[in-house]
């Protein structure tokens, strides 16, 4: 008999057929499917539904999830892997209510979307012919069920009742997301074959001293034969190996296969001098290799398992003062304010995300200045792939347990909970990114403030998870990572959930009810959530709206706006500074400007807050689908003008014009790690350039430090709000600008611009001067070439100051169409 590990896909030959279908439903044949994938991607590939993401098909697909699926495929085995002791099917995800049956024997039924499983079917299997059958029921009619028989489990209007089963919440519809509930196996599946002992997850809690000595602390979970009578096979052995980034052996350890009763041997290894993990921009991110291997009586390897981690430590401060309690990221001791984005799953249907996607997401935040990516807590656990890149680009990964915008029927999910939790933490912990498990998403919140309690009466809602389960869980098998109950939460249950002073805070009554302006009447400790929406790019919409149904009131295009009253809040920024913009191409670039404004005016006001307030985390960077939402990366993938802002607002050194009582202040934040010898000039022009005061500010900023100066009146304040405009340029010709009045009020010549154009390697450069100033130029290349992109955008031009700007994508044959309306516009042009 074989003592090493075999695996064996199961990802070919799979169909998909009703197993039951609703009323209504289509008459359809048994297709061919893709594993991993879900029922909606096999029915599109076979052109049996409409592409829900053009017009309001999402509407007529809306029959899919309520009928029930079945996938099945025929699969012969490797003899590596039948001639085992045990031969296992292991699921890496299952969507989600599914009955497996081997050869027309049950073999186990399931009900959680996030976790794992593996099943024992040894003896089952044969060598050739085997029928594997999976079949899903309708998650929306079994939620409706439990919901009915249950009792109201409050959740917010745009979800219906994702809360009563371990499912994707966003999956039911969100105020970004389409409704489609889907089925299917949407993570890898595999036959596995194994005798004597096998690996399972690693965790691994990595410590440093003073003198940089690293150490590594590896659990390993192990199954061995036979568990019931504790007979563990002679002589095996746990050996781990660490290396240098650059592959060098530098610690070993090892232990003998005697697993404590919990199936868990400990290793602890020395690795000697380390170079420390850092986020990005704070230091490099080296990683180390772990290498886990068991071994038999001869010394052979039976099985084998490789991970990277990162040597750092990451607290988080929560310590009360005088006005409230702090919320502070402290990494490798150094407090850092965080520049986070929120990320919900970049595509409604999971299974189809590709490694190109997660890369270009993820470098897409790295490249806005981002340090910080909370994983959102009505998505998913992401893919391994996923944190891998976050431990490579330095991203920290705040990921929340999967709870959002609902009360929890505790006593229906449990178990599930506890089964979750413990998978997803074990298979997550050892990543150097991870900084914090976070509970739920405004839970605590809702709770409190959105009359879930009169309608819950008493029953539980989730407090047993995020106060209990889930810390305990932590506690047991990733003790050094912090875990905080929810986001937002104050930190106390006498304190209101989300109040500015105490802990984490989500900013919406800006966008809500306000006006952006307004994200300065707060003074938070960190923010964890904020956001302002936009449509996404042109290009985008244009794609998925038929072009007779392209205009902001058809069912189609609104079908694309998923926000309550989303259109009118989009409309109360618009028309507060420009007035109201009847035609589209006007719409949609004031829309990006008002977003791109929210962002930096929130983001710059609370970074100048520093040392009081230490993060914000922007919702949100991504979305799952084309729609208009507050993310700045549209569903596309397209950059939105908002992420220039968003990269524009988390720059190391950020210089800001704030106002401070009836004064304005200059205020320069370094995020960076050397001092900062700041040397700016103040001025206030007029729109042609002209002069009307000036003065200068030399300050030295440290890393980390604040620097705030009142600007002398006779400069700060207009003379005339209409025609003037402050800016503040320092000797590296970064620049901060102050405007006196609405858009609609300011007197703005419509520019003619000067530009000199050249071709370079892959597209055009263009130097562009102005005459006159220029308020947020921005030249929208998808228009000319779906391809194309620019490397800036709501340039601001002073007379005088020539800003270059490159256009990838395009020959030079465009440039007379990249400088006019509807690809390029600023604020004058579109109020001319
Ligand atoms: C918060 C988030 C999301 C939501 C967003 C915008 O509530 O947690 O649930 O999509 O605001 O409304």
């Amino acid at each position: 008999m074989p003592t090493t590990r075999h695996r064996q896909h199961l990802h070919d030959g799979w169909t998909l057929r009703y197993h039951r279908a609703a009323a209504g439903a289509p008459a359809l044949a048994p297709v061919t499917a893709t594993v991993p994938g879900c029922v909606h991607t096999d029915l599109l590939a076979h052109g049996l539904i409409p592409d829900p993401f053009v017009d309001d098909h999402e509407q007529a697909v809306a029959w899919v999830a309520d009928c029930d699926w079945a996938y099945a495929c025929r699969f012969d085995v490797d003899a590596s892997v039948l001639d085992h002791e045990h031969v296992e099917l292991a699921f890496d995800g299952l969507d989600t209510l599914a009955t497996i049956t081997l050869n027309g024997v049950a073999v186990a039924t399931t009900a959680n979307m996030h976790r794992r499983y593996r099943f024992d079917v040894t003896g089952l299997v044969q060598p050739v012919g085997n029928e594997l059958e999976i079949v899903f029921r309708s998650a929306t009619e079994e939620a409706d069920r439990l919901a009915a028989t249950e009792g109201d489990w409050p959740s917010s209007s745009f979800g219906r009742r994702f809360n009563y089963l371990r499912k994707m919440a966003c999956s039911w519809g969100w105020d970004w997301g389409p409704w489609l509930t889907t089925a299917g196996v949407w993570r890898p599946v595999a036959i596995e074959g194994w005798s004597g002992a096998r690996l399972g997850d690693l965790r691994t809690a990595t410590s440093i001293d003073d003198d940089e000595l690293g150490r590594l602390s590896v659990s390993v979970d192990v199954a061995v034969s036979d568990s019931a009578t504790g007979a563990i096979p002679a002589d095996r052995r746990v050996e781990v190996v660490v290396t240098d980034p650059a592959g060098a052996p530098v610690g070993r350890g090892g232990a003998p296969l005697t697993p404590a009763a919990d199936g868990t041997v400990t290793v602890e290894v020395d690795a000697g001098r380390v170079e420390r993990w850092w986020p990005r921009t704070h230091g490099a991110q080296p990683l180390y290799g772990i290498t886990v291997t068991l071994t038999d009586a001869a010394g052979a390897v039976t099985d084998e398992r490789s991970l990277r981690v990162g040597f750092r430590t990451v607290e988080l401060d929560t310590t009360p003062d005088a006005t409230g309690a702090v919320f502070t990221f402290v990494v490798n001791r150094r407090p850092i304010f965080v520049r986070g984005v929120n990320w919900i799953p970049d595509d409604v249907f999971p299974s189809r995300i590709t490694d190109d996607d997660y890369a270009q997401r993820l470098q897409q935040a790295a490249d806005a200045g981002v340090d910080l990516i909370r994983v959102w807590g009505g998505g998913i656990y992401e893919d391994d792939r996923f944190y891998d890149r976050c431990d490579e680009l330095g991203l920290l990964v705040w990921q929340d347990f999967l709870f959002a915008c609902a009360a929890y029927p505790e006593h229906l999910l449990a178990d599930e909970v506890a089964a979750e939790a413990a998978d997803n933490v074990s298979r997550l912990a050892h990543h150097a990114s991870l900084a914090i498990w976070n509970g739920n998403n405004e839970n605590l919140w809702g709770h409190v403030d959105w009359g879930w309690e009169a309608v819950l009466q008493g029953r539980s809602w989730g407090a047993g998870f995020y106060h209990e389960l889930l810390p305990r869980i932590c506690g047991e098998l990733d003790p050094t990572r912090p875990y905080w109950p929810g986001s937002p939460y104050s930190g106390s249950d006498t304190v209101a959930p989300n109040a500015d002073a105490h802990g984490c805070v989500h900013v919406w009554d800006v966008w809500n009810q306000l006006d952006l302006d307004r994200y300065r009447d707060h003074t938070p400790r960190f923010v964890a959530e904020f956001g302002w929406q936009a449509p996404p790019s042109w290009v985008t919409m244009a794609d998925h709206v038929s072009t007779e149904h392209f205009r902001r009131d058809s069912a189609a295009m609104r079908n694309h706006q998923k926000a309550a009253d989303g259109d009118l809040k989009l409309d109360r920024g618009i028309v507060a500074r420009f007035g109201e913009l009847a035609d589209l191409d006007r719409f949609w670039y004031a829309a990006q400007v008002v977003q791109a404004r929210a962002i930096r005016t929130g983001i710059e006001h609370f970074r100048s807050l520093r040392p009081y307030c230490m993060g914000t985390v922007w919702w949100q960077l991504n979305d799952c689908w084309p729609v208009a939402s507050w993310a700045v990366v549209d569903g596309a993938g397209r950059p939105k003008p908002a992420w220039y802002a968003l990269r524009a607002a988390y720059r190391s050194r950020l210089l800001t014009v704030q106002p401070r009582g009836d004064r304005l202040a200059l205020v320069a934040v370094n995020d960076g790690s050397e001092p900062w010898h700041l040397d700016a000039r103040v001025r206030r022009i007029t729109f042609d350039g002209t002069e009307l005061a000036a003065e200068g500010v030399t300050v030295t900023v440290e890393p980390g430090a604040t620097e705030l100066t009142l600007l002398d009146e006779t400069v700060a304040a207009a003379g005339d709000p209409r025609h003037e405009v402050l800016v503040a340029r320092d000797a590296d010709g970064a620049d901060a600008w102050w405007w006196y009045a609405p858009d609609r009020d300011l007197q703005l010549p419509t520019p003619a611009l000067v530009v000199t154009q050249r071709e370079v390697t892959g597209g055009v450069e263009l130097d562009i001067a102005s005459p006159v100033v220029v308020r947020e130029l921005t030249i929208h290349p998808e228009r000319v070439h779906p391809d194309a992109r620019v490397d800036r955008q709501l340039v601001d031009l002073e007379p005088g100051v020539v800003e270059r700007v490159t256009v990838t994508g395009v020959g030079i044959e465009a440039v007379s169409r990249l400088l006019v309306p509807p690809v390029c516009w600023s604020v004058a042009t579109l109020l001319s």
